[in-house]
């Protein structure tokens, strides 16, 4: 019964495979990943997973380490590798499932699941790791104030959560209606307060996270398997409650299995559901119940606060934002691949590796600009005979603009940066980095970039925003100056802003004399760039803008073309 459910399933994904073509799904293919847990830092999303490939095939949840993916346009995902392993990091602990992150003042703290037994705390000054457990026991046991009583509690997928006050809190807990629990955090963040406050979820399983929307809190969760493994949701005017049952966030995810887990998340303005499900290992033949992969899709907030369910795809979400070929960008950052994998770098972060002849990257909406590229760089080590990389624009057989050759550098931790000239490129293409060698596991690559032929021009302007008072705003500018390079300086209304130094502004909580015209210099050696002035008018009661307009239309070479828009949210008209 089981097999046949199984085959069925089987032959509707490929099916689907052949029906999608070029589609984005899911978020990382190298890897098997579930239990995603996001949290948004200076303009990226960091999603932090179980790690699948730890656990045997055929059976058995025995992850023992956390990975982490990072992406600023929801489309190239950057593989920070394992952010912690056990017992190495926490000696008292023999699993890491289901984590959650935050950060405070600076530090960044990583809570996971001993498997259903209890919850640790790890500490990092990164938020990608290493993270280790400051305290040498777990944070919340059964035994922890207001666990207990409870029926066949798990005390497990914790989700963290930090009020606008600064009152921090730990949702958790699984197996039962009654069995969600929070319990507020100390501000050192490794301790808790009090007693854990009982919560009761209808049909809760587990996988409880929250999320804040213009002060409706929203507790999301896993539904049994008897009422259909679906993420629903309850909502309150507080993050302890009391909750009411608003509805369903997501059905159980196509090509899924007898768990489902989920996290939401607010990026560049508009919002977003991380899931899992088994997508790849079933593409892969594997069995998938314990070879999780992840995917995004976007959340809709209707205008009187309720979730619009999601609606899954197989092309994930809009890209928002370019990639820049001219600052350095890392081989583990890419949207789509072909057999290869990552590993801890010498150099830092991490390389591709296990590179075979027909390998290859995608990195999707490369933006090279209106002046032209000159040349190609590659950071590259080999202790075999090497081979090339040759660069593809928007698909990997069109002639290449450029093969760089790679030589023996003495090993495969021994690295050392190569040049190629290439064929002038400009405007935005989908860019295909193609490897071929002389023998298995030719070379290894840690990051690569292009030189521009001329003096830097901005290819974002950061645009004009409407925020009510208290609301957050975000200006963002992207240029084809390489990072090394360029200097980033925000100015308001003429006046400089001390430590406004980066890609993005990010105003928290705006007052009205946040308004005002906002611009960014930028400079490097061949001079200084100014963007164009955008406005943020500060507003309460802002009218309702769109937010996150997407237009799908199929193209002739099987891709799909996606124009999307994101503007800022509405907010009901309040007093200051
Ligand atoms: O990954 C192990 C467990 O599976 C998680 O803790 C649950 O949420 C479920 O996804």
């Amino acid at each position: 019964m089981f097999r046949s459910h199984w085959l069925v399933l089987h032959c509707l994904v490929w099916a689907l495979i052949a029906l999608i073509g070029r589609a984005d799904y899911p978020v990382a293919s190298h890897r098997h990943l579930a239990d995603p847990a996001a949290m948004v830092h200076e303009g990226r999303v960091y999603v932090y997973c179980s790690n699948d490939d730890d656990s045997p095939l055929d059976g058995g949840y025995d992850m023992k380490s956390l990975v982490c993916m990072s992406s600023s346009d929801l489309k190239n995902w950057t593989d920070h590798g394992e952010v912690i392993r056990v017992p190495g990091a926490a000696n008292w602990a023999t699993h890491t499932w289901a984590p959650a992150a935050i950060e405070r003042d600076g530090m960044f703290y990583l809570y996971f699941a001993n498997n259903g037994s209890n919850i640790g705390v790890a500490v990092s000054d990164s938020p990608t790791g290493p993270f280790v457990d400051p305290l040498g026991r777990p944070l919340v046991t059964a035994q922890t104030p207001g666990v207990l009583p409870a029926d066949s509690i798990w005390v497990f997928d914790p989700a963290v959560f930090i009020d606008d006050d600064g009152q921090a809190y730990l949702y958790f807990g699984g197996n039962g209606e009654d069995n969600v629990r929070i319990i507020r955090l100390n501000e050192d963040m490794v301790s808790v307060q009090g007693e854990a406050i009982k919560v009761t979820a209808p049909a809760f399983f587990e996988a409880a996270w929250m999320h804040e929307r213009d002060g409706t809190y929203y507790l999301s969760y896993s539904t049994q398997p008897s009422a259909g493994i679906r993420i629903d949701y309850m909502t309150a005017a507080t993050p302890t409650g009391p909750f009411t049952y608003a509805g369903i966030v997501a059905a159980q995810p196509p090509a899924n299995n007898n768990n489902n887990h989920a996290a939401e998340f607010q990026l560049h303005g508009a919002w977003y559901h991380v899931y899992h499900n088994r997508f790849s290992a079933i593409e892969a033949g594997l069995a998938p119940t314990y070879r999780r992969n992840i995917a995004v899709e976007e959340l809709t907030h209707r205008a009187d606060g309720s979730i619009e369910p999601i609606t899954y795809t197989r092309d994930g979400v809009v890209q928002v934002g370019r990639l820049n070929p001219y600052r350095r960008v890392e081989a583990e950052t890419f949207g789509q691949q072909s057999g290869v994998a990552v590993e801890r770098c010498a150099e830092g972060g991490m390389n591709l590796t296990e590179l075979d002849t027909g390998d290859w990257v995608r990195l999707r909406g490369v933006d090279f600009g209106a002046g032209g590229t000159i040349e190609f760089q590659a950071r590259v080590a080999s202790a075999a005979a090497g081979g090339e990389i040759s660069l593809h624009l928007d698909d990997r057989t069109t002639a290449a603009i450029g093969t760089v050759e790679v030589a023996a550098t003495g090993g495969d931790q021994t690295w050392t940066t190569i040049t190629a000239p290439v064929a002038s490129t400009s405007g935005v293409h989908d860019l295909y980095l193609r490897f071929s060698g002389h023998s298995e596991a030719f070379f290894n690559l840690n990051w690569w970039r292009f030189t521009p032929r001329q003096a830097p021009v901005v290819l974002s302007q950061p645009r004009d925003l409407q925020v009510a008072p208290g609301q957050r705003a975000e200006f963002w500018v992207q240029s084809d100056a390489s990072a090394a390079d360029v200097t980033f300086q925000w100015i308001h209304d003429g006046v400089v802003l001390e430590g406004a130094t980066a890609a993005f502004l990010h105003l928290d909580a705006v007052t009205r004399n946040h308004a005002g015209m906002y611009r960014v210099e930028m400079s490097n050696e061949a001079g200084v760039i100014r963007s164009d002035s955008a406005e943020l008018t500060v507003v309460a009661g802002v009218a309702g803008k769109l937010v996150n307009l997407a237009v799908r239309a199929p193209l002739d070479n099987g891709a799909t073309l996606i124009p999307g828009f994101v503007l800022s949210e509405s907010t009901p008209p309040g007093p200051e």
